[in-house]
């Protein structure tokens, strides 16, 4: 399996993590999200991925090339193809959990302090890091406040599960953008067991081929 990624790419880092997690030999095809006006938006990269964002995982299959872009969908395909460890608990409601506290990182934060919306705001004369740190503190506000009272050795009990998986690249991000993270020991707390597991030691930014000092 190839995954284009990069290395501070929060979506990129989440799929990382399952693949070191579940073992999945793979190889990284690094694409560089700002050199020279963004590898995403060739025309060769285009044309793969036509939103022009990483994670995209490809593979090929029966003499065929798969691709699969958007990091929930990659993880939900890896978690069908290799079950263990399952990222999402068995138990309906634990289950609906880790979603729900996973959704906070990739539906209510990322989205709005990607880089193309940051360019965008930018252009329109707005502190795009003021933008980008005001959803990552709103984010996260929720994300401790649904975790406290059920988060094991991690947010959901005491597996791993999505929810760490979209927590921890998430945290990373706060920090680059100037968040006082003192108000979130739960996912603070939790940040530190995740990072003791050499899956997701393996999957940080610095570790990463095309890391930049
Ligand atoms: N919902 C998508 C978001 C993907 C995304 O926005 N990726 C960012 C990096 S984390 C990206 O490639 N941005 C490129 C750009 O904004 O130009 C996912 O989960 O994969």
């Amino acid at each position: 399996m190839k995954l284009y990624s990069y290395w501070r790419s929060s979506c990129s880092w989440r799929v990382r993590i399952a693949l070191n997690l579940k073992g999945v030999k793979h190889a990284l095809a690094p694409i560089h999200l700002m050199r020279e006006g963004g590898v995403q938006n060739t025309a060769e990269y285009r044309e793969m991925n036509p939103l022009r964002t990483v994670p995209m995982l490809e593979w090929e299959e029966d003499g065929q090339v798969h691709r699969l872009a958007q990091s929930m969908a990659i993880l939900a395909y890896l978690e069908e193809r290799y079950p263990k460890p399952a990222l999402w608990p068995k138990d309906p409601l634990a289950k609906a959990r880790a979603w729900m506290l996973a959704e906070i990182p990739n539906s209510a934060i990322q989205p709005l302090q990607n880089l193309a919306v940051m360019q965008k705001v930018k252009a329109d004369g707005a502190d795009s890091n003021a933008w980008s740190k005001h959803w990552n503190e709103r984010g996260l506000e929720a994300l401790e406040a649904w975790a406290r009272p059920i988060a094991g050795t991690f947010l959901v009990g005491d597996q791993v599960t999505i929810a760490d998986v979209c927590l921890v690249p998430q945290l990373y991000s706060a920090r680059r953008f100037g968040v006082d993270l003192s108000p979130f020991p739960t996912l603070t707390r939790v940040e530190q067991a995740c990072e003791a597991l050499d899956a997701f030691a393996r999957a940080r930014p610095e570790r990463q081929p095309d890391a930049e000092s």
